[in-house]
């Protein structure tokens, strides 16, 4: 075998590239090194594509080359356009993940989609009072009432988003002195849209004002309601234990990996799974039963309600087939790599897609019809028990590796641990960071990219955080690199966390990063921002709180979004790879620094993860001298003692 070329801090995943080397199978890493240097144009985001007397691209030399595009937008404009553009895009696709949970709880309220039931009553009551809606009748009468409100939000045309209710005073009226303030959904994103078609704005800074609304929209919008109505519909995620990386999968029962965002297909597959034809299609194939396990963020939409394992995060899901291990991977929409067919041909693997808005050559497609939820998911369930027949032993290899993790933390459980069953609040945290034991609490969060390492960079900026009593909050693929390098668990808080961290982490049993769930679950990280500044002693507006954002290995156009809305909210925040902008020096100038001064928040673009680590305590710690809090109690832990259990030996503050 050729030597190995370690492009991953996973262990399982270098084996499985390895191997798929071996083969001649190529993986994404591949394509990416065969692509061969990418349009300098287009990452600097001066290529323009908006009308067809283009494309056009701005010299990147002042004296030489287009200074503008043939209708004569500038570098600029074309830079803010193609971010708006990436930004519009980022929201509908939340937006409509959003939407489609409302519709089914719509459904699940008027008995229409019969595999489906309120499971989380307390949070649809909470939910109604908030919205003003009378807590008489039934769930299913209040549900319905709750979703046609929830409905009002996409299609508003004038006014505020509802949860824009939740949002401290000082916030909103910087949105509205800004104009960014949200109305609704469908026409923020088409308003965003429309401004970036041709001869639109040409106005670069209220482009990026655009950015900021649809980013808003998102958070405070679409992105909110699909984590809200999915507790009121699948349940309020409880901390639980799981696992998490390849070596979950079975080599003697029938592997079904499901991969993608929306938690309506998947909650179905968990409900089936043990469905007696299910079980007997797996017994008449000699296998053991059904491992289910997951992919990207449904994969964390029904671990932190289920415990369903995770398989790994978005550059896993070829490496998955390599095991040849498995028989079945379900798909919904977003972040799905059309290449799974190429792999999926090398395996006995069969790739299903199954929503209306995504699907793929070379998969098989049967559609969701959540009015037969059960038996769609029991007809894709025997279709992979029966698969388990060919295959190939002599293909299999499934790594060892696997690690332990709690998930499952909501804005509203953490209070249960941090102030105990008859004081629940966020006081204990908020008095934690007043004292000085945790620096600050930072949402580390977002996707893989092949232009770096696969998980180091967020390994890297998350373990240096810990070592400074930063407490991390974790969503979508980097919840999952975390949790395959065992950061999800208790134990982590001796082996990475500073002294002060430790001390809390022992006190109230929590990890020290804290698994929030999938990619709209960034909004968690919004309400518990809100509960910081509620419980009073850190400031009333989040661009005081000492809390940051970092997204180390971003690559969607969903990052961009949430991006915009944790900085439009006030928060700073850190993304590995630069915005595609920096061919406008004005536009890098004003998202970098400032856009701070407009919204309280603003980006720093910084690919050495221990960089923006340091860029991130250096925030924290302005924030707390603003604050006039006391100053931190230990100093940072020794880096000779990380990933040692040596961790109480720590050397007090001077
Ligand atoms: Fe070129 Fe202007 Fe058309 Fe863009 S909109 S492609 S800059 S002419
Ligand atoms: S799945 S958007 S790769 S986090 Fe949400 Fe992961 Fe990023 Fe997709």
């Amino acid at each position: 075998m050729a030597e190995s070329k370690q492009r991953s801090a996973d262990n399982a995943a270098n084996q499985m590239m390895d191997i798929a080397a071996a083969k001649g199978q190529k993986v994404a890493y591949d394509r990416y090194e065969a692509a061969g240097p990418q349009c300098k144009f287009g990452q600097l985001g001066i290529c323009c594509r908006a009308c067809n007397m283009g494309p056009c691209r701005i010299s990147t030399n002042p004296e030489k080359g287009a200074q503008t595009g043939i209708c004569g937008a500038t570098a600029d404009v074309i830079a803010a356009r193609n971010l708006a553009l990436r930004v519009a895009v980022g929201a509908s696709a939340h937006s409509d993940h959003g939407r489609d949970v409302v519709h089914l709880l719509l459904q699940t309220a008027r008995g229409k989609a019969p595999g489906y039931s309120i499971k989380g009553p307390v949070k649809l009551r909470k939910l109604a009072q908030e919205w003003g809606i009378p807590l008489e009748g039934s769930n299913e009468e209040i549900a319905e009432k709750v979703a046609l409100t929830a409905l009002e939000d996409f299609s508003r045309q004038e006014g505020q988003l509802r949860f824009l209710d939740r949002v401290p005073a000082k916030m909103k009226e910087r949105w509205e002195k800004m104009g960014v303030t949200p109305r609704g959904i469908d026409r923020e994103v088409v308003s965003a849209l429309h401004s970036t078609h041709m001869g639109g704005s040409s106005d670069a800074m209220q482009l990026i004002r655009n950015c900021v609304r649809g980013g808003l929209v998102d958070g405070w919008g679409g992105a909110m309601i699909a984590t809200e109505l999915s507790d009121i519909l699948f349940g309020e995620p409880k901390p639980l234990v799981s696992e998490a990386n390849l070596g979950v999968l079975k080599n003697d029962m029938v592997n079904i990996l499901v991969h993608g965002h929306e938690p309506v297909l998947s909650e179905a597959l968990v409900a089936a799974s043990q469905a007696p034809e299910v079980l007997s299609a797996c017994e008449r194939v000699g296998a053991k039963g059904i491992q289910l396990a997951g992919i990207c963020c449904t994969a964390n939409e029904i671990l932190m309600r289920h415990g369903v394992p995770i398989a790994g995060n978005f550059l896993h899901q070829e490496f998955a087939m390599v095991t040849g291990a498995v028989e079945l991977m379900v798909v919904d929409i977003q972040c799905i790599f059309p290449a799974l067919r190429t792999m999926a041909a090398h395996y006995h693997t069969k790739v299903v897609s199954t929503s209306s808005k995504a699907r793929f050559e070379g998969f098989e497609h049967i559609e969701f019809d959540e009015a037969d939820a059960i038996e769609s998911a029991k007809r894709i369930l025997v279709m992979a028990a029966d698969n388990y027949a060919n295959r190939a032993p002599e293909k299999v290899h499934i790594p060892t590796d696997k690690q332990p993790l709690v998930a499952g933390f909501t804005t509203e459980g953490v209070f249960d641990h941090l102030g105990g069953k008859y004081r629940p609040s966020y006081r204990p945290l908020n008095n934690a960071i007043i004292d000085g034991r945790i620096r600050g609490v930072v949402g580390v969060v977002g996707c893989n990219t092949v232009k770096a390492k696969q998980d180091e960079c967020h390994l890297n900026m998350v373990k240096e955080l810990l070592r400074h009593d930063v407490l991390v909050v974790q969503t979508g693929c980097s919840a999952i690199a975390c949790g395959k390098a065992g950061l999800l668990a208790p134990e982590a808080a001796e082996l990475y966390a500073g002294r002060g961290l430790l001390e809390v982490c022992d006190a109230v049993g929590l990890p020290p990063c804290l698994h929030l769930g999938s990619c709209v679950d960034n909004s968690r990280i919004l309400t518990a921002c809100i509960e910081l500044c509620r419980e009073g002693g850190l400031g009333d507006d989040f661009a005081e709180l000492p809390v940051a954002g970092a997204a180390p290995e971003w690559m969607s156009d969903k990052a961009i979004t949430i991006g915009f809305y944790v900085v439009g909210s006030g928060i700073f925040t850190v993304v590995g790879e630069p915005l595609p902008v920096e061919g406008s020096p004005r536009v890098t100038e004003y998202l970098t620094d400032g856009m701070e001064k407009d919204f309280g928040g603003k980006f720093a673009f910084e690919r050495d993860p221990i960089k923006g680590a340091h860029l991130i305590i250096e925030h924290l710690n302005a924030k707390r001298e603003a604050l006039h809090i006391s100053p931190m109690m230990y100093e940072p832990r020794a880096i000779e003692t990380i990933g040692t259990k040596l961790s109480r030996d720590f050397v007090p503050a001077k």
